[in-house]
């Protein structure tokens, strides 16, 4: 089975592992030689950030981290066993930005990076080489080669003066408190899919949106055009699962998002964000998973109400098959 997965950070990287898990692959690591299941996530990299010279892609390096075992499973972001010595030796210095928390062994992940992209290289071609170590057992394909950074308009709490902010300066150093104006995909207009999106959109059984950010990770997916386009022209069912559990968000600040574009936290209003590709202009689901208790209205869309935590990788698997069957695909 080909499985396509539009995805962000964490809710992203743990929907994945349930996924392998729900194919019968090792949730962690390569999948077996002569499997007949391939899993590809198309990765939101409108977080993507320069820091002291080094270009981070949050979003990427946490799936291929998750996915590889590399993982520090409690914040969700980062190595494992991390040391944090350069940090503390670039606060000696003063250096700016001291907000962000690079780990000297993640570090050496954006060192890489940069200097294939110094070289020339795309991130795609890099996200693949940096893979070859991780083997996640995922094809990580990130939305687009093309520069797309995510910029929210807030009142800066110090000056008071409006500016636009970088996303990671506003969810990181601001803790997501100032009030977002709006939240921007700078680049995403003239973006093009990542080398293999189209086409494995195209190719895909069944593609899945992960319960992750509808706003700044499935959304900034979602505003790259020809990815739009691709998912409401494929053939394979396009299931969503809702991130919104309750009214409230799974994890992180989702709710600051969508305020900030003006919807009310749940899962309805999302589904409806997403829309219907059969009955709307633009909208990409045929059905939208959301959570037991919760209910939702979305004109052209099935809907179907299942346990929605991702308590651990066997309950993500059973998400996994429940979107699946939503999405009527064949299970055999
Ligand atoms: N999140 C934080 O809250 N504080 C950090 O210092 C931080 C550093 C960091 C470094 C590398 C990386 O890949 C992720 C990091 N994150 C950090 C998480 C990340 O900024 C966001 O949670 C995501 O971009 C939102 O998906």
């Amino acid at each position: 089975m080909k499985i396509v997965v539009v995805v962000g950070g964490v809710g992203g990287a743990r929907f994945l592992l349930g996924v392998k898990k729900f194919l019968g692959l090792p949730a962690v690591g390569p999948a077996p030689a002569g499997t007949p299941h391939e899993v590809t996530a198309v990765v939101n990299t409108g977080d993507d950030i320069w820091l002291h010279g080094l270009r981070v892609c949050p979003d990427l390096d946490t799936c291929m981290y998750t996915l590889g075992g590399g993982i520090d499973s409690e914040r969700g972001w980062g190595r494992t066993g991390e040391t944090w010595v350069v940090k503390e030796e670039l606060a000696a210095y003063g250096a700016d930005p001291d907000w962000f928390g690079l780990g000297d062994k993640d570090i050496a992940t954006h060192l890489v990076r940069t200097r294939m992209m110094r070289a020339g290289y795309d991130l795609s071609d890099i996200t693949a080489a940096l893979c070859a170590r991780w083997q996640p057992g995922v094809r990580l394909l990130p939305m687009t080669d093309d520069r797309v950074e995510t910029h929210v308009v807030i009142d800066e709490p110090d000056s008071g003066e409006r500016k636009a902010v970088h996303f990671q300066e506003w969810w990181v150093r601001h803790r997501a408190a100032p009030k977002a104006h709006s939240i921007v995909p700078l680049g995403a207009d003239e973006a093009t899919p990542g080398p293999g999106v189209v086409e494995a959109i195209a190719d895909a059984d069944v593609v899945l949106l992960a319960p992750s950010n509808p706003v700044v990770s499935v959304g900034t997916v979602l505003a790259v055009p020809g990815v739009r386009t691709a998912l409401r022209k494929t053939e394979a069912p396009v299931v969503g699962v809702s991130p919104i559990i309750g009214g409230k968000p799974v994890r992180g600040m989702a709710d600051a998002c969508l305020s900030a574009i003006g919807l009310e936290t749940s899962a309805e209003a999302v589904g409806r964000h997403y829309g219907s590709r059969a009955c709307s202009d633009n909208g990409v689901l045929d059905g939208w998973l959301v959570a037991a208790g919760d209910t939702a209205d979305v004109p052209g869309v099935a809907v179907r109400a299942v346990p929605l935590l991702m308590s651990d990788v066997e309950a993500t698997a059973t998400m996994v098959r429940a979107a699946l069957e939503l999405g009527g695909v064949d299970l055999g």
